[in-house]
């Protein structure tokens, strides 16, 4: 786990650290915060003319009690155009709880935004835009956070750069902004003449809490509980493919498999409460990763236990309905792990569906990452994130030369070997510096962060439930 040794200018007192750090999803993680400087109480000033603004932890979710400001400040006359990607705060009630605000000043807020769908586009006729992240000490710490990029100019321009949309007022933006669905260019310029979106994966036709199947131009939706039932309800058979071990408790001692609670597509404990344990041995000395994707009731819940003993004294994790919402992941500190689920009778729950593998063997449809214990997947190979965090799977990608690695996006942009990690943006979207993620192995949660930090602004806490497995600096 090596950065990229790149010579600096020897006057910039800057550090480069990469942090591998490994996190098993929790609960709780307020204590795991990879602080940003705009988050301890300083205001994080940004002049570029675009870039990227991160939630703290981010991709992990936020922790509460914190606050962070940003402040970008353009050229006279610029406009600032805000627009997320991703947003995930905690909703509650005129966003009392947490909270971003965007406004000419602290004084002033504009804009205040909480929930989890994308809000609209901020766009500031003045030439600095102040951003304030607010996350209350009641928060859950179960939202992701946001991702937002900015970009400054002027309307009325002559021309753009080669990866930006001229928007019909001559205000550049990004091309990734055309036809996303929202106006950046504040005429809609940039949502005209956009082709319909490609069919919709079928999956979508049906409303939640069915399915349907997948013969074709099939337009019917069969209640989820007809799923893995053992008949055939499709005519095509495929509500009985893919079904996973739904047995109430098993044996399991392959170097990875999958298995689901008896309850994932139907309430089986109506009448009494179901219990079921699960011993995964893998005869291996190997850590163990468990991932879960839960979809507990109220008052059930899920116990991750370290070795083959529901011992008290050896549990690892507890898990309630409170976690349903993002994949939670454990790691055994040997070969063995017990997962044992119990739900309350009359429970509404629909338990969970596992999967886990011995650390550090890929699953059959993943590659290796070479000199460490990570996979990737097809779909993470060259999509401009490190997975790996010696970049192998971003490495000889279609789009780019020998030794040059993909901008984020499939811009087709490509930055080199010598500039990732120089603090000098490359890509338009900084993935080149900013921060290379992030879910690695679909188990575990991988954040690799390249970044610059200031000498005692930053801050990185180590907690036993995240290990900063390598630091390097210079
Ligand atoms: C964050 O700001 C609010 C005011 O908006 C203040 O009441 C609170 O104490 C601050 N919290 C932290 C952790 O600084
Ligand atoms: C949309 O397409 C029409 C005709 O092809 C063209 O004249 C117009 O400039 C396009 N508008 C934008 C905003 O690209
Ligand atoms: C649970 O099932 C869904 C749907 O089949 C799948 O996408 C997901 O990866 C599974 N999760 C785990 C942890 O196996
Ligand atoms: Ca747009
Ligand atoms: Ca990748």
């Amino acid at each position: 786990m090596n950065c990229l040794a790149v010579p600096l200018e020897p006057m910039v007192m800057f550090f480069l650290f990469i942090f591998t750090v490994n996190l098993f999803l929790t609960g709780k993680i307020e204590s795991a915060v990879t602080s940003l400087v705009a988050c301890s109480g300083e205001l994080e000033q940004h002049t570029e003319r675009r870039g990227v603004i991160y939630s703290p932890s981010w991709p992990r979710n936020y922790p509460p009690a914190v606050n962070c400001s940003w402040y970008i400040q353009g050229d006279r006359g610029d406009m600032i155009t805000i627009s997320f990607k991703n947003f995930d705060l905690e909703e509650s009630q005129k966003c009392a709880v947490d909270w971003l605000m965007i406004g000419p000043s602290s004084k002033r807020e504009e804009y205040k935004v909480c929930g989890s769908s994308i809000p609209p586009s901020f766009i500031s006729a003045r030439d600095h835009v102040w951003i304030f992240f607010h996350s209350d000490a009641s928060s859950s710490g179960q939202s992701q956070g946001f991702r937002l990029s900015y970009i400054r100019g002027k309307i009325g321009q002559a021309a753009c750069q080669s990866d930006e949309f001229h928007c019909a007022n001559g205000k550049c933006i990004p091309s990734t902004w055309k036809c996303n669905s929202m106006d950046e260019c504040g005429d809609n310029s940039d949502e005209r003449n956009c082709t319909v979106p490609p069919t919709e994966p079928p999956s979508s036709i049906c409303p939640s809490g069915t399915f349907q199947c997948s013969v074709a131009r099939s337009t019917k939706c069969l209640m989820n509980e007809l799923r893995c039932n053992s008949v055939k309800d499709c005519s095509d058979g495929s509500d009985e493919d893919n079904c996973p071990d739904l047995s109430c408790g098993k044996r399991l001692g392959n170097f990875y498999g999958s298995f689901a609670s008896p309850d994932l597509f139907r309430a089986d404990h109506s009448k009494s409460d179901l219990r079921c344990t699960w011993y995964v041995d893998t005869q291996d000395n190997r850590h163990v990763l468990l991932q879960l994707d839960l979809q507990l009731g109220y008052n059930d819940y899920v116990k991750v236990y370290d070795g083959i003993e529901e011992r008290g004294d050896k549990l690892l994790q507890t898990f309630s309905f409170h976690n349903n919402r993002h994949p939670v992941s454990v790691e055994s500190s040997k070969g063995q792990l017990t997962v044992s689920y119990h739900a309350r009778s009359k429970s509404t729950g629909h338990g969970f569906n596992a999967t886990y593998q011995v650390k550090g063997y890929c699953l059959p449809w993943e590659h290796p990452c070479g000199s460490d214990e990570e996979c990737f997947t097809d779909k993470q190979h060259c999509d401009g994130w490190w997975h790996c965090p010696n970049g192998k799977d971003e490495e000889n990608c279609p789009a780019c030369q020998k030794n040059e690695y993909p901008c984020e996006g499939n811009s087709g942009l490509c930055y080199s070997i010598l500039d990732r990690c120089n603090n000098q943006k490359n890509c338009p979207d900084g993935s080149d510096e900013k921060t290379a993620l992030l879910v690695s192995q679909g188990i575990s949660i991988v954040e690799q962060i390249c970044v610059s930090l200031r000498l005692g602004a930053v801050m990185v806490k180590k907690t036993a439930k995240m290990e900063a497995m390598s630091t390097t600096a210079w």
